[in-house]
């Protein structure tokens, strides 16, 4: 019989106090799961306090140092022992075990070694109006991912260590392109309903922009396109966002 694979569970959170407790006893009952890790990315509200109370192993960043939602996932991809790491934002209000063990499965299954997670709602505007355009002229093979910036993910721990997490915002759609540059069985599954805050129009303007940026920069490397060729399409966007 293969032998079972056990899971640690990362969130990278900041300022959301209210949701850690739930998410991480939820995540707690999940199959497999051995550990819940909180990264805290510089929290001004009660959040560390909460992720200790919920016994989550608990790593607190220093802001000087270390901004950033992917600096945060990198963080906890090191720290974890488990051979699957699910990643998965810590603010859904229906937050269910099904959520980790929908992700980890398919790697469980030896079906693939990296897991999107998509759900039931429309995909969020930096996807559609940046993400997806530009995975369309640059990855046309990444193109039907439905929600290629979707933070809830899986993967097996050692392949995490192989890619680059850009520090904030790109972190999601880089881990997508790096996977597929290496060859990894990638595939996208549906997890069901997420309930979660909307943000502003006004703070997509630097999602938008760190998101563009790692899809370009890879289009780059891989000789996909000339970086200046590059910067202009960037900037045309960031003007239009
Ligand atoms: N550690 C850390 N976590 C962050 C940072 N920014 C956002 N997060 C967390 O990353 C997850 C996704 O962020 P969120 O603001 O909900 O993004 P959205 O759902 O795409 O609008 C949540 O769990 C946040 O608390 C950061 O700078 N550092
Ligand atoms: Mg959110």
């Amino acid at each position: 019989m293969p032998e079972k694979m056990d899971v640690s569970v990362v969130f990278p959170v900041k300022n959301r106090a209210s949701y850690v407790r739930k998410a991480v006893s939820v995540a707690y009952k999940a199959e497999g799961v051995k550990e819940v890790i909180i990264v805290d990315g510089g929290s001004t509200d009660g959040t560390i306090r909460e992720a200790l109370k919920a016994k989550a192993k608990t790593i607190i960043q220093s802001k000087l140092v270390y901004p950033g939602k992917g600096v945060a996932m990198r963080d906890g991809a090191y720290y974890a022992s488990g051979d699957i790491v699910v990643f998965l934002d810590v603010d859904i209000k229906n937050m269910a075990p099904s959520f980790v063990e929908k992700l980890a499965e398919p790697i469980m299954r030896k079906e693939a070694e990296f897991v999107k997670g998509c759900f039931e709602r429309e995909a969020g505007r930096v996807t559609e109006l940046v993400a997806k355009p530009l995975l369309k002229i640059f990855y046309p093979e990444l193109a039907n991912f439905r929600q290629p910036l979707s933070g809830e993910i899986a993967g097996l721990r050692k392949t995490f260590y192989e890619v680059e997490f850009e520090e904030g915002w790109g972190v999601d759609v880089g881990l997508l392109i790096d996977m597929h540059r290496l060859g990894r069985p990638v595939t996208e599954i549906d997890i069901g309903f997420k309930d979660h805050e909307m943000k502003p129009l006004p703070h997509l303007t630097d999602m938008a922009h760190q998101v563009a940026d790692a899809i370009l920069k890879r289009a780059v490397e891989d000789g996909r396109i000339d970086r200046r060729a590059a910067e202009a399409r960037l900037r045309a966007i960031v003007e239009r966002v």
